[in-house]
């Protein structure tokens, strides 16, 4: 079949500024295997440019597939424009199936297909497996139900099969690295970029986090395979930075061990940026020389609040100390740490963001990323905000950098007030600008000083589109009426809980000895 994947362009900031792309790696994961199964497949990314509707249209229209696979790696804001853009591509090419894939639709699939006639079918889950198996069953002719992990119309109404199973294999698919040229594509400051995932999932249960309800299971790549393929990158491609898409790449303390060892055994020069649990850095204490040795520059630690009974609530696991000691032993070894901080929690007043502020300086991290908590329907968390009333109806605003939620004894424009001001005096403290300006290392100081370079940009940006631009709901819905019922338990097609708990925001210990 001649089939069509389009990366759609996304109004984000994470996509608009800075002016670098990263390759669609969720695209390429499932383009990869349809090559293999011997279609004609072709990639589109919008994201370049970025391209207009009518051009992507007519270089669709252009090209004249029999199918066209839509995928978006910012999932909720990303989803408006696959609904505009795949309705003007009916329009042009009203033959072509028009297939829907990735982490919204996956969850959502049941009220995108009773509204938006345009899309056939919604592939639910990791698609390695289903979407070669989804064409097969089109090119037949075939009835879909025999197939599991996807969603369709049965009539006029939504149907979903039972779960594809989990991959447990994960080399077993190939990535369509030669769908795109990576010469164009760049981070880090204008290197060249790939995405990859060594591994999938996480074993902690964050009560916020969408990620692991949706790879359910953590898993990992063959550790050499996965170092020889950056290998090959590097010297077949002249890739330089690797964007770790992994939610907790260093879960198994052996099988990460292994990778670096395989990696500087390899001998590329390899920049390696991440997000990892600070419990693992502790953790590996003692051999974080040797990701140092193989590359790495960043890691974030999602340490999400500064408040114990926040962090409680959400299950976060990890502890105060832990968090502190990661980012001084990232320092001791010449890695950049990048601290998170979510705002937007119901109970939330001044004097929390003051003192998440004076936490923040204690911790002293080099780079901060603030975001504002965002829930999914397929979350705990859901649940527990259901009845907050929602301040910010536009999904392409969804983006974990606008408030969406109400909160309580804070109006939103002093929320906004707090998190630039907590931006401005962690970036703009001494210490942080010497290790800019100053720092021994000079890929330290020049990671350092891209990160300013885009921090100028969003700052003001996100100051201006606040006052300027976003409209916010007076008196909105209450979440659960915005997003209907939440699908976690209650969604029969879906998969089930991810890892077990056997106390609360702390993995099973038996299931991290299986992966460790
Ligand atoms: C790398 C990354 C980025 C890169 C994107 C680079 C790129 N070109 O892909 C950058 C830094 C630019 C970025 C920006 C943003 N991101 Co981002 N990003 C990620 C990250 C870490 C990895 C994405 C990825 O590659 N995953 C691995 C691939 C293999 O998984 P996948 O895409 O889900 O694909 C699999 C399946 O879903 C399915 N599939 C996917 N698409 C399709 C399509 C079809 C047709 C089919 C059949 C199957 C299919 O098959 C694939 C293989 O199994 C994820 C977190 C994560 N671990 O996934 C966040 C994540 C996707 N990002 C997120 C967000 C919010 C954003 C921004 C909005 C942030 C911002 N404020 O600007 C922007 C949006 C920009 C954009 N273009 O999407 C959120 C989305 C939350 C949500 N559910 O709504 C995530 C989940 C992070 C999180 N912790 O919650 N991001
Ligand atoms: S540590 Fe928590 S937030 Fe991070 S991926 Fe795991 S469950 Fe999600």
């Amino acid at each position: 079949m001649r089939i069509l994947l389009i990366n759609p362009p996304h109004p984000s900031i994470g996509s608009r500024i800075p002016d670098e792309h990263l390759p669609p790696l969720g695209l390429l994961a499932v383009g990869g295997p349809l090559v293999d199964a011997g279609h004609a497949v072709r990639l589109l990314d919008a994201e370049f440019g970025p391209l207009p509707f009518h051009q992507i249209v007519a270089q669709a229209q252009a090209y004249a597939p029999e199918a066209i696979l839509v995928g978006h790696s910012g999932s909720t804001s990303g989803h408006p424009v696959v609904v505009e853009l795949t309705r003007q591509l009916r329009i042009a090419i009203p033959e072509a199936w028009i297939i829907y894939g990735g982490v919204f639709p996956t969850f959502h699939w049941r009220e995108i297909l009773a509204e938006q006639p345009q899309i056939d079918v919604i592939v639910r889950g990791e698609g390695e497996l289903t979407a070669p198996a989804l064409i097969r069953l089109l090119e037949q002719h075939a009835p879909l139900r025999s197939l599991p992990g996807i969603a369709f119309r049965q009539g006029r109404i939504p149907f979903a099969t039972p779960p594809a199973p989990l991959i447990d294999d994960l080399d077993a698919y190939r990535i369509g690295w030669e769908l795109v040229d990576l010469s164009r594509y760049s981070y880090w400051g204008g290197r060249r970029a790939v995405v990859v995932q060594f591994s999938r999932g996480c074993p902690h249960c964050c009560t916020y986090c969408g990620q692991r309800v949706f790879w359910k299971r953590w898993r990992q790549r063959n550790p050499q395979k996965f170092a020889a393929e950056l290998a090959w990158l590097y010297h077949t491609h002249g890739v330089e930075v690797i964007d770790f898409a992994d939610e907790d790449p260093t879960a198994s303390k052996a099988a990460w061990r292994a990778f670096l060892e395989a990696l500087i055994a390899e001998h590329v020069p390899l920049t390696l940026i991440g997000s990892t649990r600070a419990d693992d850095i502790v953790r590996d204490a003692e051999f974080l020389p040797l990701y140092k040795q193989a590359g790495v520059a960043r890691f974030l630690l999602g340490i999400e609040n500064y408040n114990e009974e926040t962090l409680r609530k959400l299950r976060k696991g990890g502890s105060e100390s832990k968090d502190r000691q990661a980012i001084r032993l990232l320092r001791k070894n010449g890695i950049i740490s990048m601290a998170t901080y979510v705002v937007g929690f119901e109970e939330e007043r001044d004097r929390d963001y003051w003192r998440g502020l004076r936490q923040l300086l204690a911790y002293d991290p080099d780079q901060i990323q603030t975001m504002y908590v965002t829930p999914h329907r397929w979350t705990d968390y859901f649940h527990t905000a259901a009845q907050r009333q929602v301040i910010q109806p536009d999904l392409r605003l969804w983006d974990y950098k606008h408030q969406v939620l109400t909160t309580r004894f804070v109006p939103p424009w002093r929320v906004l007030w707090w998190v630039k001001f907590i931006e401005a005096v962690m970036q703009l403290r001494p210490r942080a600008l010497w290790r800019a300006m100053a720092h021994p290392d000079p890929a330290f100081r020049k990671a350092m000083q891209w990160y300013y370079g885009i921090g100028r940009l969003v700052w003001p940006y996100e100051l201006w589109r606040f006052m300027m631009d976003d409209r916010r709901l007076k008196n909105g819905p209450t979440l659960a009426e915005f997003w209907a019922a939440p699908v976690d338990e209650a969604e029969p097609a879906l998969p089930g809980k991810p890892a077990p708990v056997a106390v609360a925001g702390i993995a099973d210990p038996a299931y991290r000895t299986r992966v460790s």
